[in-house]
């Protein structure tokens, strides 16, 4: 199958999402060599040195804080390694490969970094980085992972909720949605020079999905400054949706009365709907969701109802047929 793109040029679907073929020989190697390596705790993970934590001059890196550890964090599973977390990535604007945006995104510059509000706002502002970071205090969330390709991780991000922001931002009352924009530089990111998706890359959620507690802004991982390849300076965490809805390095933040156009969804709408809650019960047209596999773990285990987190949300959902609205 082939997805066909606004300027015309065919890219192998193969390219686009990886089958369940995902698991290819470097990392099949990897993970049944380091079988073990899961039982590290943070602690021991904190003293390994991480060459590809941002260390670009005018990109702060290090340690967050004052971060709380946040009670609606996910218990009882083991967290993934932060080397996996930082070298196995979808960042289509530096490469469809997973491995190689970790080396592309190291001297990607976090600063200077705008974020504009605009839309139905009061008053549309452009904010500095520095300001939406202090808007609310930090938080580390651990939270499950589902990537609509079939792999799964477990991280401890830091952030704090979308609400925070929301509330401090004068959202007129008819928003019923929001869109986030993020960074398009041909000059820093390879990958966008291609037409893979319509750059940048866009994401968007209901309103009343934003304002859910759950739903965070992220800025770190694992106590320190968010690795660039994980979508600093700010992305957005959901964690009952597929991974692609968690748009990295956000530039704008737009507020709007009618369902905003996405990158994913407007490249190929049968495959990925604009709500993308995990669900096993409806396949990608493509491939079944029903199982997902746990990077670092060899057998699958079953994908859950919005990735386990349906005690939260599945209330904002009453009502519609999610197989339709998938
Ligand atoms: N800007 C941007 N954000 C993005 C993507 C992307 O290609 N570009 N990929 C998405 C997909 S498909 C996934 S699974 C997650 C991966 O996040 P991670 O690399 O931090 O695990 O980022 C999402 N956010
Ligand atoms: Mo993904």
């Amino acid at each position: 199958m082939l997805i066909k793109s606004k300027n015309s040029t065919f890219i192998p679907s193969s390219e686009i999402t990886p089958k369940s073929t995902y698991l290819n020989r470097r990392e099949f190697l990897r993970n049944a060599g380091f079988a073990g390596a899961a039982s590290f705790g943070a602690g021991a993970l904190g003293e390994l040195a991480f060459p590809d934590r941002a260390q670009a001059a005018g990109n702060p890196s290090g340690k967050i804080e004052g971060v709380q550890k946040s009670p609606l964090s996910t218990t009882g599973e083991k967290l993934n390694s932060l080397k996996d977390i930082s070298n196995y990535n979808n960042y289509y604007e530096f490469s469809t490969d997973k491995y190689e945006p970790a080396d592309l995104a190291k001297n990607f510059k976090t600063r200077p970094w705008t974020v504009s509000i605009d839309g139905l706002v009061k008053k549309p502002k452009i904010y500095d980085i520095d300001a939406i970071l202090k808007m609310a205090a930090p938080e580390e969330r651990v939270y499950r992972h589902r990537c609509v390709e079939g792999w799964s991780m477990v991280m401890p991000w830091i952030g704090f909720p979308i609400s925070a922001l929301i509330k401090q931002v004068d959202v007129l009352p008819k928003a019923g949605f929001v869109k986030f924009t993020t960074l398009l530089d041909t000059q820093q990111m390879p990958g966008a020079r291609r037409p893979v998706l319509d750059w940048p890359y866009t994401e968007g959620l209901r309103m009343d999905e934003a304002m859910h507690p759950l739903a965070i802004f992220t800025f770190g991982l694992y106590g320190e400054v968010l690795p660039n390849q994980n979508g600093a300076p700010l992305r957005i965490t959901v964690p009952w949706k597929y991974g692609f809805k968690s748009g990295k390095a956000i530039t704008k933040i737009t507020f709007s009365e009618r369902q905003p156009s996405t990158a994913w969804n407007s490249s190929a709408p049968n495959e990925y709907g604009f709500y993308s809650n995990v669900n096993p019960n409806v396949d990608h047209p493509r491939w079944s969701q029903k199982t997902e596999r746990r990077l670092g773990e060899f057998f699958k285990r079953p994908t859950l109802m919005f990735n386990g987190y349906g005690d939260q949300v599945a209330s904002l959902y009453n009502g519609m047929d999610l197989k339709k609205n998938f």
